[in-house]
């Protein structure tokens, strides 16, 4: 039987199924509030154009507006100043076969619960490679924290020093873009760096260092405690915008039960 066959198959039969990572597109879910100097990410709005009446009789539809970063979305290697050189860094420029591929979950559920500053280390991926084996090259490495599961003001987490949620050190960045060569680095947060990243050398170091190598991100995930450690398919191909910085997307993963 061919691969396609086969997993159609099993498809139907449950034997592999698509857990949804993405959250709902809505004017209330958070978006980063950046300091005041800088601008702003706008949230998601949408109007109606017509709902079956005189503006249109048949038909309902919105013209909606958003940030390329709202919501749950992708980061292109020239969002950040060190990824502005790279070739084919902007979301329409990223080959079509970087938008589907292998994905490994490292858990930090259990520190991020404790700690709303918990820091993703080198340490913590060698002890996840101990136990799962080495990061495949390639793979899209998502940090669950279980963040997705908070609402309102505790998503943010904003205090007077600005927000607080937990991300990777710059070392642990380095090891996953320059030594394990991964593809892209996914959260559950509203950035791919922590809430206090901007006081990190280099600041934002998610940002700096994955982008400056050409790597992706995704932020603002869901659903990561429905997947393996290893082993599930990612899909998130952004949108073809030109010259694009990023994309609100749906994110899915092929998981066998
Ligand atoms: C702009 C400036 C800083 C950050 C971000 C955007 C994001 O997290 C983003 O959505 O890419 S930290
Ligand atoms: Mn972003």
């Amino acid at each position: 039987m061919s691969t396609l066959t086969d997993l159609t198959q099993r498809m139907a039969s449950g034997e592999v199924e698509i857990v949804d990572l993405t959250h709902t597109l809505d004017p209330d879910f958070p978006v980063i509030i950046l300091p005041p100097e800088f601008g702003q990410c706008a949230r998601f709005r949408m109007e109606e154009v017509s709902a079956y009446d005189h503006r249109g009789p048949a038909w309902k539809w919105h013209n909606i507006s958003m940030s390329e970063h709202t919501g749950t979305h992708f980061d292109a290697p020239v969002h950040w100043i060190s990824g502005r050189d790279v070739p084919n860094g902007a979301v329409d420029e990223i080959p079509a076969e970087k938008l589907v591929g292998p994905v490994v979950v490292i858990d930090c559920s259990e520190g991020s619960a404790q700690d709303d500053d918990f820091e993703l280390t080198p340490e913590i991926i060698e002890a996840w490679e101990a136990e799962h084996g080495r990061i495949p090259e390639d793979a899209w490495v998502l940090m669950r924290t279980d963040w997705s599961k908070r609402r309102g003001a505790d998503y943010l987490n904003m205090r007077e020093d600005g927000p607080h949620s937990p991300g990777p050190t710059p070392d642990a960045m380095r090891l996953l873009a320059e030594e394990r060569n991964i593809r892209g680095f996914g959260t559950e947060t509203v950035g791919t760096d922590a809430g206090q990243g901007a006081h990190y050398t280099p600041p934002y170091p998610a940002h700096f260092i994955l982008h400056g190598a050409g790597k992706l991100g995704l932020q603002c995930l869901a659903n990561l405690d429905q997947l393996p450690a290893t082993g599930a398919i990612l899909i998130a191909p952004p949108l073809k915008i030109r010259n694009g910085t990023g994309s609100p997307l749906r994110v899915l993963a092929l998981v066998e039960k």
